[in-house]
């Protein structure tokens, strides 16, 4: 339904329409009591020109920080990334077990079946609001 009306709303529009897309995005609900939780979505970029994320800010919560999974000496671990470079036409997924946004230190507890919104920064000076619905983890993910 959303994108249904973001699709009529283009079609009124005419000409503009918007660079960089975010779908899919959710943050995941914790147990009451834990104080840091990841966002997911996928980004695609449909300009002509590479955008660059370079960081996230969330009201909601203390701290928020571009992460990726890596492997070190054989064990998983989270590192901050300083930027996510997205070419022009490509996408990249934000998914459990791979990159993804630490919110830290959530001001309010989560509730399912709500949202948040957040903002993605680019180096080329965009401000991308990201509304993200509160949902459960599946049974496979993991952190
Ligand atoms: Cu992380």
């Amino acid at each position: 339904m959303i994108r249904l009306i973001v699709l009529l709303c283009g079609l009124v529009v005419g000409v503009v329409h918007a660079e960089v897309i975010v779908t899919d995005a959710t943050v995941r609900l914790l147990p009451p009591g834990v104080p840091n939780t990841a966002a997911y979505f996928s980004i695609q970029n449909q300009s002509d020109t590479s955008q660059t994320l370079i960081g996230v800010s969330a009201d909601f919560a203390a701290k928020a920080e571009i992460h990726n999974h890596v492997l070190v000496d054989g064990m998983m671990s989270m590192q901050q990334q300083s930027e996510v470079v997205i070419s022009p036409g490509e996408s990249v997924k934000f998914s459990s077990g791979g990159l993804h946004i630490m919110l830290f230190g959530l001001k309010q507890p989560l509730r399912e079946g709500k949202s948040v919104v957040f903002r993605l920064l680019t180096k080329e000076g965009k401000s991308i609001s990201v509304t993200a619905s509160v949902a459960r983890p599946s049974a496979h993910s993991h952190h």
